[in-house]
């Protein structure tokens, strides 16, 4: 597999391991949205912590309001964190 393809497979067992938890296995509570943050991101995001922080992301993050995040959802926080880390590398060359 190539790093692409690796980290793709990644990324969906990331959240299919956090989605299964509670309700719906093929999406995210507040609580499995907050659980993976802290988890896997928590050095990253540092704040996750916050509970007023991962409200805000929650809302962000939940485009149609159906108070799940699925796996299009999610992906929109991949992106903006692949997004982040990109800019800090480039500013730090
Ligand atoms: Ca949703």
């Amino acid at each position: 597999m190539s790093d692409t393809q690796q980290a793709m497979a990644l990324l969906l067992n990331v959240f299919d391991k956090y989605a299964r938890k509670e309700g719906d296995s093929d999406t995210l509570t507040k609580q499995e949205l907050k659980d993976l943050l802290q988890t896997e991101l928590g050095e990253l995001l540092g704040k996750a912590n916050d509970k007023a922080a991962v409200d805000k992301i929650f809302k962000e993050l939940d485009r149609n309001a159906d108070n799940t995040v699925d796996f299009q959802e999610f992906a929109n926080l991949v992106t903006a964190l692949t997004v982040m880390c990109h800019e800090f590398i480039k500013s730090s060359k």
